[in-house]
């Protein structure tokens, strides 16, 4: 397999205009007849017409009506000897495949029964000869013939122009696609679906169907993803004057997906997971990333289909962007500014602990890669969550008017184009002439073409006679794969002061007359920058970086009365949250270098690693009637292991999960009042409500809970596990529900195996809540090895299928990638145990198997044993015979 690079990018030398498909569809042997026309692109010298094919039996080719010669290259078909005339020709090709064998879920395939497809990114492909690339747009019409008794619907983009009956029981529907659309946003669905419906009328005037299309029987699980979709629709017309622009836009669920969902124009294919949803079987953070999704998945329909990608080198133009698009929806659903915080932090806390440790690995890559062997491997964390943050730097940088200025340009240069995230940038900027953006552009796209997190680092000094603050902030970044030197970047850094009494100052630097705000963001653009901040009558304390406001790593010296001030204080409450997590990890990094009073076999620690400062700092926050919830428990919240690992340079595995446990239980223990208090002020004892409100207040029970069984665990108390019990039991809602589980579960109540063997019993039949089951379980603390054998057995369970990516996800990658404690072990079974997944998954589904197969990123990293029986590991899938592309490219650039 060899690499793509991003520089090598030509126009297409043909265009295809129009497509017009009929499907035969039958899982054995599924037939495609596409007729297309095709024709030179005048602006590229003549070439031979190549077009993409795999996993296809070629019957016919026809050029204008005749059999033409053709030739079979590196699995493309080649066609020489093309009419070159402007008027184009008729191009008929015949294939057919085999959907019900296809188990890596790209191109056409068959869930329980039902067809689908996926072709971002390239899946097309897999369905029939095309130039399978984003640049190549063209109408679309659509015939599906089908059995009608087992495939009443037949569903694929645009309008549904025809329908009717066939002999020998078949039937068929036309569908014809009202918009130009690369091919990877073609879709169709085929099967036994029933449908939830909602007519609306947008501000146009115009009025639209929706409909959300699930299996029989799920159809009342669909009430919450359709207010989503209708709040979606809604959202984009206020905030960015985006309407719909279909009569009929579907949605339509599968349990069998290798992600979350597909944007495929006016025909949605989700995951069930982020569909389907009631409040005996979906928790709350189920609700709110069914809202997310179904949120992301409608925004793209401007920010992706409309407009979208030249190529795949470009795919944060319609990732980054749309998340960022999907956040501040949620945002303004959520409505409080406490709210907007908990999502604002929940955000950067996926960012730093999952894209960090990807900028800072062997597969880190600019937001815009410069090469890569298998597209499929770039769907990370960097192109959506990091691309999202450069996208809110830049509506930082020119405010949100002038953001939404620049969307309007936006369109009204791209619209019906596929273009470049040079392009989005020119256009917020060239909408907003001398901003913050404009005035240095060509250095923020820095942000786009250089990979690695920055790192600040700030220094104050404080002049008591001159009654002045210095603040100096530098900035650096280490060397990533091919990058040993960089730039500077454009960094936004949001900033204030503080008293030492914790009140906020106004701000007035050198050079200004008066006063001002209390808050304000500075532009860091060179290496460094010195800020002198006159009238301040005591040595303050800076809240820098305030919400997170550039996704960098920010180094300066608190001390801990300063962090304490910040925590009690900072009227930011990123910041707030910010300077509770920097004690925390500060305690535990203290613990970690300590003396090892813990084994590295996975012992527990019984050193009191959190000091009384710290603690009672943590109970006033817990016990503040002005706080809400979910900020509270957010605040309450341990960093994870892999957040702490990040911060060393070299990882015992089994000291991190040993300091953090001991850490859990310290807070359990010292709290233990509180957190009883807490429990009582926020369990709901009336009806379930969904809101914002009265989740957090779910999601601060949950947690007290969890906190009140460990702290028994270690005292021996029988109570509170009963009343954990006796709620898992009684609970009206999956969240209380499953919340009380997790909680005998994570803290090793003897009442944990009957309660999940309860659980079974009660939810055997929704796949969704079994994968929980699993989950829970593979993803529980370890307590003396036991997670893996646990795991083992679970892989026999009759419920589990490799083959179904959900439940894949909900074993295998919970013990793997969500389990540190349990994954690294010092005997290597862990790494074994990953190496044959990764091995067998592959052969099923290479997609999926290349996900697993980045959980061992960051292994070099590792202390020893860990790092050798790792490196090990690696070398093992990497030696084996039949790799696909996607895992071999994860494998290679991990031992690099
Ligand atoms: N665009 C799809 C992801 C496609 C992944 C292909 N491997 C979902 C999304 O980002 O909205
Ligand atoms: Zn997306």
């Amino acid at each position: 397999a060899t690499a793509r690079h991003r520089g090598d990018y030509q126009a297409p030398a043909w265009w295809i205009d129009t497509v017009d498909l009929t499907f035969d569809l039958d899982p054995a042997k599924t037939r495609v007849l596409n007729r297309m026309r095709v024709r030179r692109n005048p602006d590229v010298p003549a070439q031979p017409l190549r077009l993409d094919g795999d996993e296809l039996n070629l019957a016919r080719v026809m050029v204008n009506g005749a059999g033409t010669s053709f030739r079979m290259d590196a699995g493309q078909l080649v066609l020489e000897n093309l009419p070159q005339d402007e008027a184009g020709f008729d191009l008929e090709i015949f294939t057919t495949c085999a959907p019900e064998k296809n188990t890596a879920l790209m191109g056409l395939y068959v869930s329980q029964g039902t067809f689908f497809t996926q072709c971002e990114a390239e899946g097309f492909r897999r369905i029939t000869y095309f130039l399978d690339r984003p640049d190549v747009m063209a109408s679309y019409q659509v015939l599906l013939r089908a059995d009608k008794a087992a495939y009443p619907v037949l569903l694929s983009n645009g309008n549904l122009v025809e329908q009717g009956d066939l002999d020998g029981g078949r039937h068929f529907a036309k569908w014809v696609d009202p918009h130009k659309k690369p091919c990877y946003l073609f879709a169709l669905v085929a099967g036994k679906l029933v449908a939830r419906q909602q007519r609306i009328t947008s501000r146009t005037g115009k009025e639209h169907l929706l409909e959300v299309y699930v299996r029989p029987g799920d159809l009342g699980k669909t009430e919450h993803a359709m207010n989503s979709l209708m709040a979606s629709v809604a959202w984009d017309e206020t905030r960015f004057g985006l309407s719909l622009d279909l009569e009929r836009f579907m949605i339509v669920a599968t349990s069998d997906f290798n992600m979350g969902a597909m944007e495929n124009k006016g025909l949605n294919v989700f995951n069930t997971k982020y569909v389907l949803a009631s409040q005996a079987t979906a928790t709350d953070v189920d609700f709110s990333n069914i809202e997310s999704v179904v949120g992301h998945e409608y925004f793209h329909n401007w920010t992706g289909n409309r407009v979208t990608c030249r190529d795949w080198f470009q795919l944060s133009l319609k990732e980054g962007l749309t998340v960022f698009r999907d956040q501040e929806f949620s945002m303004d659903m959520a409505g409080s500014a406490s709210a907007r915080a908990v999502k604002r932090i929940e955000d950067v806390r996926v960012l730093r602990t999952v894209q960090f440790p990807e900028d800072a690995g062997p597969m880190a890559h600019p937001v815009r890669p410069e090469s890569y062997v298998e597209i499929n491997n770039f769907y990370t964390v960097t192109i959506y969550e990091k691309g999202a943050e450069v996208v809110r730097m830049m509506h930082t940088l020119v405010g949100r008017e002038g953001f939404a200025r620049g969307m309007k340009l936006y369109f009204e240069r791209h619209d019906g184009q596929a273009v470049t995230c040079d392009d989005f940038a020119a256009a917020i900027a060239d909408a907003n002439p001398g901003s913050e953006l404009a005035t240095r552009l060509d250095a923020f796209k820095r942000w786009y073409s250089q990979a690695g997190t920055p790192c600040v680092k700030a220094q104050g000094e404080y002049d008591a006679t001159a009654q002045t603050y210095t603040l100096t902030l530098s900035q650096s970044c280490p060397a990533t794969p091919n990058q040993p030197s960089k730039l500077p970047f454009v960094i936004p850094v949001e900033l204030g002061l503080l008293a030492q009494d914790g009140s906020a100052l106004p701000l007035q630097m050198e050079g200004e007359t008066a006063p001002g705000a209390s808050t304000r963001t500075v532009v860091l653009d060179a290496a460094s920058l010195t800020l002198r901040f006159i009238g301040v009558a005591s040595a303050p304390v800076p809240s820098l970086l305030r919400s997170f406001s550039a996704p960098v790593r920010l180094d300066y010296a608190y001390t801990d009365a300063e962090l304490l001030t910040l925590l009690a204080h900072d009227t930011d409450a990123f910041n707030r949250w910010e300077a509770g997590q920097r004690l925390m990890l500060r305690c535990a990094i203290n613990a970690i270098a300590g003396s090892a009073d813990a084994s590295s076999a996975g012992g527990t620690l019984d050193a009191e690693i959190m000091d009384a400062d710290l603690l009672a700092a943590l109970r006033r926050t817990l016990r503040d009637p002005q706080l809400d919830a979910a900020y509270k428990e957010l605040v309450l919240s341990l960093p994870s292991e892999s957040y702490l690992a990040e911060q060393l340079d070299v990882v015992d595995p089994q000291r991190v999960h040993a300091v953090r446990e001991a850490m859990r239980l310290q807070l359990a223990t010292a709290l233990r009042s509180d957190w009883e208090a807490a429990y009582e002020a926020s369990h709901d004892t009336g009806a379930y409500q969904p809101d914002a409100a009265s989740a957090g207040r779910r999601a601060l029970a949950g947690q007290a809970l969890s906190m009140l069984c460990l702290a028994a665990q270690h005292t021996g108390d029988a109570v509170w596990p009963g009343k954990t019990l006796q709620r898992f039991k009684d609970a009206g809602n999956m969240t209380d529900r499953f919340a009380a589980l997790a909680a005998l579960v994570t803290s090793g109540h003897p009442h944990a195996a009957a309660a999940l063997a309860r659980f079974h019993a009660l939810f055997k039949d929704d796949a969704l809540v079994i994968d929980k089951w699993f989950a829970l379980q593979a993803g529980t603390p370890d307590r003396g090895g036991h997670v893996l054998p646990a795991v083992q057995a679970l892989m026999k369970h009759p419920d589990f299928q490799i083959g179904n990516p959900n439940r894949a996800r909900s074993l295998i990658f919970s013990y793997c990638s969500a389990n540190p404690g349990a994954f690294h072990r010092a005997d290597g079974a862990g790494y074994r145990f990953w190496a044959d997944r990764v091995l067998a998954l592959d052969a099923i589904n290479p997609q999926v198997a290349a996900r697993l197969a980045r959980a061992l990123d960051r292994w070099s990293k590792l202390a020893e044993p860990w790092r050798s029986v790792a490196h090990t590991a690696i070398a093992q899938v990497a030696g084996h015979a039949k790799l696909s592309k996607d895992v071999r490219e994860v494998v290679t650039r991990a031992l690099e």
